[in-house]
């Protein structure tokens, strides 16, 4: 995760940079995270790669929601809504029991609001619509492992969510993950409805098409294809996690890499519903899940693999992407 500025627990440092700043012996307690002064990179692709979450107990993050112009496919502009400039926004991490804060900013020229999965809370008071200048305050602990949805509730829904308003967050086990990996990548899967146009301009929403299931593209993090070009990068015996959560609107991500078998899912994220030896698994639209596998050398080693949802007329519209192992050159003509 991007951290564009962090409270670390050091003594006498911090106490300046932002109140309520708590410490638990010599550990850190509190980081705050501005999505509004640090974006997410997106180029050449948005950063897939995750870090860990921070050991922070009372974890803040401010988002400010932004209009942007965002490209979703190779040279197509869109004119978005986003969380923090980015379609997909910033990822959220944090830990079980961590208590998160958010604080919302809504700098946009449209009311806009934003509800979290991953909370417990009543959505009267957190998830309300705030007008354009208006900003809110809420927090919740964060009780339910998993790989969840953060997106825009204001009517109508369908529209926000088209417009690129969501992003994910993922809640760590308190005692961790059951099994270790090398790497981890957050995958987020939506859909646009780009209605016909001057293909010089940004593209605009079609709200028919979307009433229709009629997507224009279906993308991983945001843009078509982009980790077809830029593949995404492990070693030889890497052990690999990714969290794929799935903002819709519409359609389901029939999660699947060519060339490997998931040696466990989590629907939801959540440990306990560990699943073994999976090829394919539908995360719902509004829904998460973690898949883990191993790139191991007498297994699925050194070469490429494409990571699709299976439903291959989605893919068809950009939710593909590529996995390099062991750095070798991506092959040409890859059939997926
Ligand atoms: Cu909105």
């Amino acid at each position: 995760m991007r951290v564009s500025k962090v409270v670390l627990g050091i003594a006498g440092v911090g106490l300046l940079a932002v109140g309520a700043v708590a410490f638990a012996g010599r550990a850190p307690r509190y980081e705050f995270v501005d999505f509004g002064t640090s974006m997410t990179p997106t180029t050449p692709t948005y950063r897939a790669a995750l870090s860990p979450a921070s050991r922070a107990t009372v974890k803040e993050f401010r988002i400010p929601i932004l209009d942007a112009t965002v490209e979703v496919a190779p040279g197509v502009t869109y004119n978005g809504w986003t969380f923090g400039g980015t379609v997909p926004g910033p990822v959220v991490r944090v830990r079980e029991g961590d208590l998160v804060r958010i604080r919302l900013v809504n700098k946009a020229s449209m009311p806009h609001s934003i509800d979290f999965h991953a909370a417990r809370i009543p959505m009267s008071r957190a998830f309300r619509t705030i007008v354009p200048g208006d900003s809110m305050s809420f927090e919740f602990t964060a009780r339910d492992p998993g790989a969840y949805l953060v997106h825009c509730g204001t009517p109508p829904v369908l529209l926000h969510l088209m417009q690129g308003m969501y992003l994910p967050i993922i809640v760590d086990p308190a005692d961790g993950w059951p099994t270790r990996v090398e790497k981890e990548f957050v995958v987020v899967q939506s859909e646009f409805y780009l209605g016909a146009g001057n293909s010089a301009q940004p593209g605009q929403p079609d709200w028919n098409q979307a009433l229709a299931k009629q997507a224009t593209y279906v993308v991983f993090n945001g843009r078509a294809f982009q980790y077809q070009a830029h593949p995404l990068e492990v070693a030889v015996g890497d052990h690999v996690r990714f969290f794929v959560v799935n903002a819709g609107p519409s359609f389901s991500s029939d999660f699947h890499i060519v060339g490997t078998v998931f040696d466990r899912v989590y629907p939801d994220g959540n440990p306990d519903h560990a699943l073994t030896g999976v090829q394919t698994w539908s995360v719902p639209a509004g829904g998460g899940a973690v898949f883990e596998t191993v790139f191991e050398e007498e297994g699925s080693g050194a070469g490429t693999y494409a990571f699709v949802t299976h439903a291959f007329a989605d893919a068809a519209k950009g939710a593909v992407g590529l996995v390099q192992v062991g750095g070798v050159t991506v092959a040409s003509g890859i059939g997926h």
